[in-house]
C-alpha cells in the first residue's frame, strides 16, 4: 500500500536568474553552498529529518546536473525502501509536444496523477532553492490543529527586501487576510518562504480551477492563494523563527556563504542532532602541504593545499598552488588556482583553471571596488598572469 499522510512536491525547476553566471550552466538547485552541499541538499535533508519519506522533484531549467546528482536520493536517506522514496519529474510532454510550465501551480497541476497514487491527506510544497534547517512536522501538526485549509510558512524580513516576496497580512489569530505576491508598497514584511501545506483535496480543486481561468499564470503566489481567500478558505500562517534565506543574488548568495565561517554561524551545518546530507562524491582526504597557511575556512575532501587560504571555501577536488593566495573566496569543485596567483572576494565556478601569476578581485585602493564581488563562470581557464579587476564578471 503506497498511502502516505503527507508527501512533498520540491519545485527545483527555477533558473534563480538573478544568479547570473553561477547559474548559466545548472539550476539554482544544483549549485554548490558551503563546499560540500548543493542548495537542494538542505529541502532534501529537512524531509528525511521530518519523516517525510515520499518526494516529488519538480525539475524544468538544465536539469542533468540536478538529475545525475539527485539520483536515486539514497544520499538523503529517501531511497525506495518502504515504497516512498525521491521521483524526478521532468515537464510533462503532451500530444503537442513538450512545453515549459507557466508557473508553480502548474507544474504541480501536470503531476496530479503522482500525487493521487499515493492519496495524501496533505501536500506539502517546497522549493530547492532555500538554505534553511526546517522541522515540517512542526508544520503539519499546526496544520492539522487549525484545521486549515493551507497553511503558509513566513517570516519577518527586513522591510527593504519585503518586495522580494509574497506579503502577508495576517488578523489577530494568523489566520490570513490578504496575500500579494512582490507588492511595489509592502503593507507588512511578513513574508512567505514558498512553503505550503494544502490538505490535497483543496488543493487538487483549486489547482483545476485555477487552470480554467485563462488570464491566470498558474502561479500560487500570484493566483492559486489569492483564489483560495477570495472562496473564504482557510489559510493560516505557520510563523517560522529560524535562519532561512533565499540565495536569490549573486550578493545574498556570497554574504550566506561567508556567513557559515562567522564564529556562531547562524546557520550551523555542524550540529549533529540535525545533519544536512549530500551526494558527495567518493574523494581522498584533503593535502594540506608543508607551507601552507589555512584559517577560518572550509576546506573539503580531495583539496590540495600549498599555498595560502584565508577566510574562504574550498568545494571538493579544489588545488591551490605553491604562493597562492586565497582570500574571502568561494571556490568552486575541481577548481585549479596556479602559483602565485592571488584571488581576493570572488566566486569561482566549478572546473575553472586559473594559470599562474592571475590577480582577479584585488581592489584598486578606492573603497568602492573593495566592496565588489567577482565572479568566473564554469568551466573557463584564464591564461598566465591575466588581471581580473575587483567586481568584473567572466
Ligand atoms: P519566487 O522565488 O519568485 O517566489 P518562483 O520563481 O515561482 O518563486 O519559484 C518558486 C520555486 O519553484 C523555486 O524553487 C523555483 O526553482 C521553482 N520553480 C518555479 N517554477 C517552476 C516550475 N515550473 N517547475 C518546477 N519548479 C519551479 C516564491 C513565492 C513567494 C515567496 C518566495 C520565497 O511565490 O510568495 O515569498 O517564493 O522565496
Ligand atoms: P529569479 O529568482 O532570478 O527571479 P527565476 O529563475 O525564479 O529567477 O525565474 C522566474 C520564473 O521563470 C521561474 O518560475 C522559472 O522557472 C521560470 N523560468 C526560468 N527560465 C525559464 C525559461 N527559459 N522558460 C520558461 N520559464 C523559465
Amino acid at each position: 500500500m503506497r498511502q502516505r499522510e503527507c508527501i512533498a512536491m520540491l519545485l527545483a525547476g527555477g533558473q534563480g536568474s538573478r544568479l547570473g553566471y553561477l547559474t548559466r550552466r545548472v539550476a539554482k538547485p544544483a549549485l554548490s553552498f558551503g563546499g560540500k552541499y548543493r542548495v537542494i541538499d538542505f529541502s532534501l535533508s529537512n524531509c528525511a529529518n521530518s519523516n517525510i519519506d515520499t518526494v516529488g522533484v519538480l525539475t524544468q531549467y538544465k536539469p542533468y546536473a540536478l538529475h545525475s546528482y539527485i539520483g536515486s536520493g539514497g544520499a538523503w536517506d529517501l531511497d525506495d525502501k518502504f515504497g516512498g522514496g525521491v521521483h524526478i519529474l521532468p515537464p510533462f510532454v503532451g500530444e503537442g509536444g513538450g512545453s515549459w510550465y507557466k508557473g508553480t501551480a502548474d507544474a504541480i497541476y501536470h503531476n496530479i496523477d503522482f500525487i493521487n497514487f499515493y492519496n495524501p491527506k496533505y501536500v506539502l510544497i517546497i522549493s530547492g532553492d532555500h538554505i534553511y534547517k526546517m522541522n515540517y512536522e512542526l508544520l503539519i501538526r499546526q496544520h492539522k490543529n487549525t484545521g486549515a485549509d493551507v497553511t503558509v510558512s513566513a517570516i519577518e524580513v527586513a522591510w527593504e527586501e519585503a518586495s522580494r516576496f509574497g506579503i502577508i497580512t495576517p488578523d489577530a489569530a494568523d489566520r490570513i487576510i490578504r496575500f500579494t505576491e512582490k507588492p511595489a508598497q509592502p503593507d507588512s514584511n511578513l513574508a512567505s518562504m514558498g512553503v505550503y501545506v494544502f490538505t490535497w483535496p483543496v488543493l487538487k480543486k483549486a489547482l483545476l480551477e485555477d487552470q480554467e481561468n485563462p488570464v491566470s499564470a498558474n502561479d500560487f503566489g500570484k493566483n492559486v492563494l489569492p483564489l483560495l481567500l477570495e472562496q473564504g478558505k482557510k489559510l493560516f500562517v505557520y510563523r517560522f523563527k529560524d535562519y532561512w534565506v533565499d540565495v536569490g543574488t549573486v550578493q545574498s548568495y556570497y554574504q550566506a556563504s561567508m556567513e557559515l565561517l562567522l564564529p556562531e554561524p547562524p546557520l550551523n551545518i555542524f550540529s549533529p542532532g540535525f545533519k544536512i546530507f549530500s551526494n558527495e562524491e567518493i574523494l581522498p582526504p584533503h593535502y594540506v602541504g608543508p607551507d601552507a597557511r589555512i584559517s577560518n575556512s572550509l576546506i573539503c575532501n580531495g583539496c590540495t593545499v600549498l599555498g595560502e587560504v584565508m577566510n574562504s571555501i574550498l568545494a571538493p577536488g579544489v588545488y591551490i598552488g605553491e604562493g597562492v593566495c586565497v582570500e574571502d573566496s568561494i571556490i568552486l569543485c575541481n577548481t585549479r588556482i596556479g602559483n602565485k596567483s592571488r584571488i581576493r572576494k570572488a566566486i569561482i565556478g566549478e572546473n575553472v583553471e586559473i594559470k599562474a601569476n592571475c590577480s582577479l578581485g584585488l581592489s584598486t585602493g578606492d573603497d568602492h571596488t573593495k566592496s565588489l564581488i567577482t565572479c568566473v563562470e564554469d568551466n573557463l581557464t584564464i591564461h598566465d598572469g591575466a588581471l581580473i579587476r575587483a567586481g568584473e564578471n567572466i
